[in-house]
């Protein structure tokens, strides 16, 4: 018999008392959101008038560009999301502040934190994109209209996933009890289980990362990386493969299928703003399932799932994927 997501959740809740119901259904509702997406996605250039690929002509929080369905995806969620009753508040990477739950709605106790639509440079050229989005509890008397109620260190999370929207959309998800994922069966409308406890292997040959920054990064990175490529003849004693979708959603779910390390470190570049990607919509979720599936997760300097944040929109330096590679690097950084 297959095994959807609701099933799934079910059991998780029933058998295994690893989520409650309003749990179950803030995932159930993340999920029908992205369905939406992978469906405003799929229509392209057909979709609406002239269109869904393109600029939106606005900028984000960020200072970024928005593409017409980042904007999109972002309305499906908040929409999706609000009434349901089970949140007490959002925040996305596409807004500057937390969005209030509207005050004819139910108030619920978990803080739901996305980023909407990830990689969107890569939607005009129908390259896969994703949703990232993780799960925190509203601390007591924590008001969740304020950017505080959402700074908790990764190690909150209850929840995480992502949804890649490829030849298959594909849910990945953890509450915290492995991970699974989902395909999503078009014809039913329904996520159906295809794999369980999937594990990243501890070792491997291959590595992500944008090569083009090379010059920019800090010593521990370079050697690193350069040590990779010096293949069978150097330090490593063996020939690395790259890969670099520059969709962190792909990027990570070829990890979690079939092992390798991702990297976005410190260059001069970005200095000053910390890192390039998000540490409450990017770096912690993914760091969370790859945690879950036995891989690591670093900045370099500290395990990504212990920073404290200290803004809504926060960057991190990010190194995660098979362990051994993530510690090597790790301790070129000295720590
Ligand atoms: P986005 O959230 O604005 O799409 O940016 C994040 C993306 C990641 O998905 C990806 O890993 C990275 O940016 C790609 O960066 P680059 O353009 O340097 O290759
Ligand atoms: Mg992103």
């Amino acid at each position: 018999m297959r095994r959807t997501l609701s099933r799934y959740l079910i059991e998780e809740q029933r058998e295994k008392g690893k989520i409650n119901a309003d749990l179950r259904l803030l995932i159930e509702v993340v999920a029908r959101a992205c369905k939406s997406i992978a469906v405003a996605i799929g229509k392209g250039a057909i979709g609406g008038e002239g269109g869904v690929l393109g600029e939106a002509g606005s900028d984000n929080v960020q200072g970024e560009a928005q593409k017409k369905l980042d904007v999109i995806s972002n309305e499906i969620f908040l929409e999706a999301n609000e009434w349901g009753g089970h949140l007490a508040g959002m925040a996305s990477e596409e807004m500057e502040l937390p969005h209030a739950i509207p005050n004819r709605y139910p108030q619920g106790e978990y803080l739901l934190l996305f980023d909407p639509l990830d990689g969107s440079s890569n939607i005009d050229i129908n390259v896969s994109v994703g949703t990232i989005f993780s799960v925190l509890r509203c601390p007591e008397g924590a008001d969740p209209t304020a950017d505080t109620a959402f700074l908790q260190p990764g190690t909150k999370q209850v929840a995480a996933g992502y949804a890649v929207y490829g030849p298959t959309t594909l849910l990945v998800l953890t509450v915290g009890d492995g991970v699974a994922c989902f395909t999503l069966d078009r014809e039913q409308g329904s996520f159906v289980l295809t794999q369980e406890h999937l594990r990243i292997p501890e070792d491997t040959k291959e590595f992500a990362i944008n090569m083009s920054n090379l010059r920019h990064w800090e010593p521990p990175v370079r050697r690193y990386v350069e040590e990779l490529l010096a293949g069978k003849e150097g330090p490593r004693g063996k020939d690395f493969n790259m890969r670099w979708v520059a969709s962190m959603v792909a990027d990570v779910h070829r990890i979690m299928t079939r092992g390798g390390i991702f990297m976005y470190p410190l260059d001069a570049k970005i200095k000053d703003k910390g890192g390039k990607l998000r540490l409450m919509y990017e770096a912690n979720p993914m760091s969370f399932i790859v945690e879950q599936a036995g891989g690591a997760a670093s900045t370099g300097r500290q395990r990504i799932l212990e920073v404290q944040p200290n803004g809504l929109h926060m960057r991190v330096p990010v190194i995660l994927g098979s362990k051994n590679e993530v510690e090597l690097v790790t301790s070129y950084h000295g720590t």
